[in-house]
């Protein structure tokens, strides 16, 4: 920066360093770019498991699908930080070109900037509370979180679309110019060198959460394998209001021709599945556990059910969004989803869904409903 203090307001030109360079900027907004579209079409993939418009099915394998996209929502939506703020530092000194509006398309590519830059703030501040498990606001995450990514996704495509003359250029020149001092090729290979590693950073950071290996170096990975059974709790029997379960308790299975019910023990008589199956939960953790129980569909045919169509699973929870879920065709179908009776060989702990709970593959967390009361064949 070279202008004097007092004389006169600073121009765009006076911003030398080499992190303002046009080469710096396009290297670090394409990598923004990419991590940004893998967050995006990771959570619109999550959005749709969870609320499945008629024409869409998420796919029960491989098991670990919905780990993956979701780890790589964490992961994408965590290493976008640094480079935002690398790319802001980039840009900032356009904040003193002159004139500050040049024509009516050029005021709405600034307001466009504004949406996007509010719209990314909102997104990575909202994601990484919520990884933590932190909800400091009163509206709904999921919707809002949603409906944001669309304006995001909006804002940046324009932002794209403007830009990417200035972009090819950018990414086109590659070396230092003949004239220019190698100090300077060399502060701008720093720049991008260290945002690089604040990104790899910012994934090997939160990759614990989904990588079992990573998770000693994964500080920013809040979950850990401590809980009850050696798998974490998302939330205690006691949080959802779930106290002991007595001998009393039946499993309702409701189907066209009328109600089943079976208590516990006719429950372990039916023939047992063991299966290795994580819990993906959309917070950002995911564990695999080894579950025991009743193939879903074996439990429909000796409920006389024909296992081709979705269940609704009801939970003792009363209230909450969690209290119940769907079950889509294909997964109730698929003969790993279980009704889960033993966790690692011992009997469920109230904590993780005694007496039963779903555990099917390639499904959300939030989906995998506990202390499962009622279910019932949809049509
Ligand atoms: N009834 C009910 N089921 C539930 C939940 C809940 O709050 N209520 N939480 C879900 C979430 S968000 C996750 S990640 C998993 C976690 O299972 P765990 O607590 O056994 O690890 O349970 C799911 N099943
Ligand atoms: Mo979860």
């Amino acid at each position: 920066m070279r202008h004097r203090l007092g004389v006169r307001p600073p121009r765009e030109s006076d911003f030398r360093r080499a992190a303002h360079d046009p080469r710096v900027t396009s290297r670090v907004g394409l990598w923004l770019g990419v991590a940004f579209l893998v967050c995006f079409v990771t959570g619109l993939a999550s959005h749709l498991v969870q609320q499945p418009p008629g024409w869409f099915t998420w796919p029960s394998r491989p098991v670990s699908l919905y780990r993956i996209t979701q780890g790589l929502h964490v992961v994408s939506g965590t290493a976008a930080v640094p480079l935002l703020l690398a790319k802001l530092w980039s840009v900032y000194p356009k904040l003193f070109g002159r004139p500050l509006i040049r024509s009516v398309p050029h005021l709405l590519e600034r307001l466009s900037i504004l949406v996007l830059l509010a719209a990314a703030f909102f997104e990575l501040a909202t994601g990484v509370f919520n990884t933590t498990q932190n909800y400091p606001w009163r509206f709904f995450f999921p919707a809002a979180h949603y409906a944001v990514a669309w304006i995001a996704l909006g804002a940046l495509l324009l932002h794209i679309g403007v830009k990417l003359p200035v972009v090819r250029d950018g990414l086109r020149r590659r070396g230092g110019r003949q004239d220019e001092p190698e100090a300077v090729a060399l502060s701008r290979r720093n720049f991008l060198r260290a945002t690089g590693l604040a990104g790899a950073a910012a994934v090997v950071a939160t990759a614990g959460g989904t990588v079992p290996w990573l998770s000693q170096v994964s500080v920013l990975a809040t979950r850990s394998d401590r809980g009850p059974q050696r798998l974490p709790v998302n939330r205690t029997a006691r949080a959802a209001g779930v106290s002991s379960v007595d001998g009393e308790w039946r499993l309702e299975v409701v189907g066209p021709r009328g109600t089943a019910r079976f208590s516990l023990a006719e429950l372990s008589s039916l023939p047992q599945t063991t299966a290795e199956l994580p819990i993906s939960c959309v917070e950002g953790w995911s564990r695999s556990a080894v579950w025991t129980g009743v193939r879903m569909a074996d439990l429909l045919r000796a409920a006389g059910i024909e296992p081709d169509h979705a269940l609704r699973v009801e939970s003792l929870e009363r209230g909450g969004v969690y209290a119940s879920s769907t079950l889509p065709a294909n997964h109730v179908a698929d003969p790993l989803t279980l009704l889960a009776l033993r966790l690692h060989g011992e009997v469920l702990g109230l904590d993780h869904g005694y007496p039963c709970r779903i555990i099917a593959p390639s499904r959300p967390g939030v989906l995998q409903t506990k202390w499962v009361r009622r279910l019932e064949v949809l049509d």
